[in-house]
């Protein structure tokens, strides 16, 4: 139903009853958004009502992230994250510096349709040990590579990783384009980072 105003209620009354974040998010949140993409597949709903529901469910996860992410000191390294150009889905997105803030990275979130040059703009700006990229669409998911590629053209590849994901990527993807690791989920994705920076 798209309620954005019932929806973080619901999740502060879990996480009030002493509910694990993890499990709101994974079998509440995460279950709604799956059933909305069967049914917009079906032609059942369309745009206007998934956007609403992307909505509330953005909604429970700032209720989730103000809990997961307090008193946690971000002070293990700095990441950018955008979603790729074209590419307005940011959910996925916004799961992933949730769960990197509350491992205690610093997450530079550079917002959605996120063009090569805004990601070689900001790294020139913050000097980020990795840069992440999430793609949702077959076609946007092209734009990792192009950005990739513009880091190798202006000779800046070798100063940063490369994270990639989101439900179209793969690990034979992130190959093909010359990332340096691919994660299936915001879980994987801070074991990645952890493993890019050694840590
Ligand atoms: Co869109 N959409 N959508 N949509 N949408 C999908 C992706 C789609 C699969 C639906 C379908 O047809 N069944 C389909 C893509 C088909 C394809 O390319 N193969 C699709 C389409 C076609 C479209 C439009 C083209 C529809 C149209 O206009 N005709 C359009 C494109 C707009 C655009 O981007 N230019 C469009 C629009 C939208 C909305 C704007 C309405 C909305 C997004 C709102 C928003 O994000 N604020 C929306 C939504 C919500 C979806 C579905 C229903 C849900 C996506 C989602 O948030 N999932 C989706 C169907 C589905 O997936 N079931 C669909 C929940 C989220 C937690 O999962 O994003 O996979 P996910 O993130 C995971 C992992 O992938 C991973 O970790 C996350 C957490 O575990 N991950 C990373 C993600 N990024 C990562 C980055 C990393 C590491 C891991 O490192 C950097």
């Amino acid at each position: 139903e798209g309620n954005n105003v019932r929806v973080p209620q619901l999740v502060k009354e879990r996480l009030d009853s002493g509910a694990n974040p993890q499990e709101i998010l994974q079998q509440g949140l995460m279950v709604g958004m799956d059933e909305v993409g069967r049914r917009f597949r079906c032609d059942e709903i369309f745009i206007p009502e998934v956007l609403l529901s992307a909505r509330a469910m953005n909604a429970g996860v700032q209720v989730i992230k103000s809990v997961m992410v307090e008193g946690v000191e971000q002070s293990k390294g700095t990441i950018v994250i955008g979603t790729v150009k074209d590419d307005l889905h940011d959910i996925g997105k916004n799961l992933v510096i949730m769960m990197l803030e509350s491992a205690g990275y610093k997450v530079i979130d550079v917002g959605m349709n996120v063009t090569p040059n805004k990601f070689l703009e900001i790294f020139e700006q913050e000097h980020p040990a990795i840069i992440g990229m999430s793609a949702m669409l077959t076609t946007t998911m092209q734009n990792m590579r192009s950005t990739i590629d513009l880091f190798q053209k202006e000779g800046k590849r070798s100063e940063v990783q490369f994270m990639v994901g989101g439900a179209p990527v793969n690990e034979k993807w992130a190959k093909e384009i010359g990332a340096d690791g691919y994660a299936d989920n915001a879980g994987e994705a801070v074991e990645l980072v952890n493993r890019l920076l050694g840590q």
